[in-house]
């Protein structure tokens, strides 16, 4: 029997369901977006990883004690057959064997990367226990080879679990705090492995053990869970604990999220594909011009989609409009004054320790200011984000109540004239954090003084120019401080902008669905009634008993 997915879009096509077939799409993306949680796995090179991996796949697959290539990063995931898939610097791929794998990703086979390996993929039978997780071996941090700390990092921020390894033999370098406290800031599942204990007695073991958790703490500010860890483990104790507790929890927790997120949005299609059909079941018996009419009765003058267009232009409008103003309101009221005392207060503290000529003290002047503003805009710009933030998401919400009473009142409508209660569902256009300014750096600075000034002996004029510069300070505060605001303002419009277009383009392909729907008729009662019944028979996704 089909599931319930290929079912739906089934009815979709034959029914010409354009939105429905659309969202179908889009959840078989999902599901196959959303396959794998990337496990990655860190630490120096010689740590242990690849024998760690090894271990759990009870395989020597990769190489170990081999100089890595730099930059070379392995990964791991499940598949019926195994299979390993180079992919090369430019982008082309090619499979290879598993036992061809050190020619590709060691020194000795590959030096200095002459065969441009980017990326190995491989697939593995023996990871069938953890068909969720890809497992990420990393070519080792703080190595000697220093380009391969830059190709790891580049993995950090698409973490969704990671293991540090830390060799026994030489425990918790600064280089291995660094790695753990940014790894706890891209995931909360942070695991430290402590390899290589057969080298120490176990009451060293416990002792470094302690120590780890102390530091950790102290440089990440959490606690991390510690293994032990031993490739000399003949009974498999330890790859045990590690399996039991946290790759057995990860592989769960994401099928788990993953099946609920995937069962909530099929139970949706299958209720607007069901509605959908009933809609059509309702009008089929009905003449053309008996549907123009229904038609009519449902998509008034308030439903109709330039009516629709024109409110939503007009409520993202209004607060486009407002955005400059408030802002101005917001940030002069609050800081222009400020600062400018605090430039000049500073400016005469800094003035006397600039020596040398007209042309030396200006240049310093330049630097100081630059910096100064820079340090001190920033500083207001995250003040102030809040309430940045807030400007948007009140025009969000606008927008987003907007949409919903529109949805509300069609599906009023429809349920009024022909019966059948299309399903709840939510619309919101998605609120991303506004975006950081860049502040100044590059705000180019104008030059206000005159070359021919150069040799002027300081020692007559320095109170002159003393005067000069801090005449200019009131000008700078107000004028970067406006800049401020434009670039605020322009952030804030445009995160509007696309709000609106979020918006716009839902209730367009909403309106579109069912102008479609009421216009044309494909088949008969007959057969509706037969993918009616065929919805009937799935229940909560699954095909029932
Ligand atoms: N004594 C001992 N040696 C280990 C252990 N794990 C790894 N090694 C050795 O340490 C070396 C480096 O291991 P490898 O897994 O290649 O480290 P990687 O560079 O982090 O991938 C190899 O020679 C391993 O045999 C262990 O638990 N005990
Ligand atoms: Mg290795």
């Amino acid at each position: 029997m089909q599931d319930l997915l290929s079912t739906i879009r089934t009815i979709a096509q034959k029914q010409d369901f354009q939105g429905i077939l659309r969202e179908a799409n889009d959840l078989e993306q999902f599901t196959q977006s959303n396959q794998w949680l990337d496990v990655v796995i860190l630490g120096q090179f010689k740590a242990g990883k690849s024998s760690l991996i090894n271990s759990f796949l009870k395989r020597d697959v990769l190489p170990m004690g081999v100089l890595p290539v730099t930059a070379i990063i392995t990964r791991l995931v499940y598949a019926p057959q195994e299979k390993a898939i180079i992919t090369r610097l430019d982008g082309s791929k090619f499979e290879i064997s598993l036992k061809e794998l050190s020619a590709y990703v060691t020194e000795k086979g590959n030096p200095e990367n002459k065969k441009e390996v980017y990326l190995v993929d491989i697939e593995l039978p023996e990871l069938k226990e953890f068909e969720k997780l890809r497992l990420i071996d990393t070519p080792g941090l703080g190595s000697a080879f220093k380009h391969n700390t830059a190709v790891t990092e580049n993995w950090f921020n698409r973490i969704g679990a990671a293991f540090v390894v830390i060799s026994a033999a030489q425990p918790l370098s600064e280089n291995d705090q660094e790695v753990i406290k940014t790894a706890a800031e891209q995931s909360p599942e942070v695991y430290l492995v402590l390899s290589k204990t057969d080298l120490l007695s176990k009451a060293e073991v416990d002792e470094v053990m302690d120590f780890l958790k102390l530091k950790t703490r102290e440089t990440a500010g959490r606690d991390f869970p510690v293994f032990p860890y031993s490739i000399k483990d003949t009974v498999g104790k330890f790859r045990a604990q590690i399996q039991t507790t946290v790759l057995d929890h990860l592989d769960k927790h994401l099928t788990e999220t993953q099946q609920n997120i995937y069962s909530h949005k099929l139970s949706h299609l299958r209720s607007l594909t069901k509605s959908y059909l009933e809609i059509r079941l309702n009008l089929a018996s009905k003449k053309d011009s008996e549907r123009q009419e229904l038609k009519n009765k449902i998509l008034d003058e308030q439903l109709k989609l330039n009516f629709i267009q024109k409110e939503l232009g007009y409520i993202a409008q209004s607060y486009e409009n407002n955005t400059r103003n408030e802002l101005e309101k917001e940030l002069l009221g609050n800081h222009l004054e400020p600062l400018r005392a605090l430039l000049i207060k500073e400016f005469h503290a800094g003035y006397d320790k600039w020596t040398g000529n007209l042309y030396k003290v200006s240049r310093n002047y330049e630097k100081w200011l630059k910096e100064k503003m820079a340090k001190t805009l920033d500083d207001i710009e995250k003040q102030e984000h809040d309430f940045a933030n807030d400007m948007l998401a009140k025009a969000q919400i606008h927008l987003n109540n907007y949409t919903t009473h529109f949805r509300e009142r069609l599906n009023h409508r429809i349920n009024e004239v022909l019966h059948v209660l299309l399903p709840e569902e939510e619309f919101q256009v998605k609120v991303e954090p506004l975006e950081k300014p860049d502040i100044i750096t590059s705000w180019a600075f104008e030059s206000h003084i005159d070359l021919l000034w150069f040799l002027i002996p300081m020692k007559l004029f320095r109170n002159v120019f003393r005067k000069s510069f801090a005449g200019q300070l009131p000008n700078e505060a107000e004028k970067n401080l406006r800049r401020l605001i434009s670039i605020l303002t322009k952030n804030i419009n445009s995160a509007i902008k696309k709000s609106h277009g979020e918006a716009l383009t839902y209730v367009t392909s909403k309106l579109e669905s069912i102008e479609h729907l009421l216009e044309e008729q494909h088949s008969g009662e007959e057969e509706i009634q037969k993918y009616l019944d065929l919805l009937e028979t799935f229940e909560n996704g699954k095909p029932e008993r």
